[in-house]
């Protein structure tokens, strides 16, 4: 079964590409399984390597949205690209507005060993 670490590298992890096109994100909200079963409304995919953004679990540490207290953020700005659904768009004809971004971004974490932090959910960015 896919772990939480393993889902977040698949619906938010795209370190090698730097620059996109206008139909990227309808290309890899499809490739990666976000419309399967329904359109998800919302992703963020992180330009950046994985060591950098699993450093954040030691950065600012800040509430999540939901209320816990695991979310980190960025000290730094990063390269994003953000997803979201055309309005008007219909299910399976998943179609997405592609937006690059640089910002900081928030993460939540949690430990898969004593002191080893892992990713586990994008929160939003600011
Ligand atoms: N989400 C993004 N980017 C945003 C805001 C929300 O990817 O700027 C995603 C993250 C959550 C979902 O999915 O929307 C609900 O907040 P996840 O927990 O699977 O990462």
């Amino acid at each position: 079964k896919e772990s939480q670490a393993e889902k977040f590298q698949r619906q938010h992890m795209d370190p090698n590409t730097s620059t996109v096109t206008a139909s990227y994100c309808n290309e890899m909200m499809k490739r990666r399984s976000m419309t399967v079963g329904r359109c998800k409304p919302v992703n963020t995919f992180i330009h950046e390597p994985l060591h950098k953004v699993e450093a954040i679990c030691s950065q600012e540490n800040v509430r999540c949205k939901n209320g816990q207290s695991n979310c980190y953020k960025s000290s730094s700005k990063m390269r994003i690209t953000d997803c979201s659904l055309k309005k008007g768009s219909k299910y399976p004809k998943c179609d997405y507005e592609t937006k690059q971004l640089q910002k900081s971004i928030i993460v939540a974490c949690t430990y898969k060993h004593i002191r080893i932090p892992e990713t586990v959910h994008f929160d939003g960015s600011v």
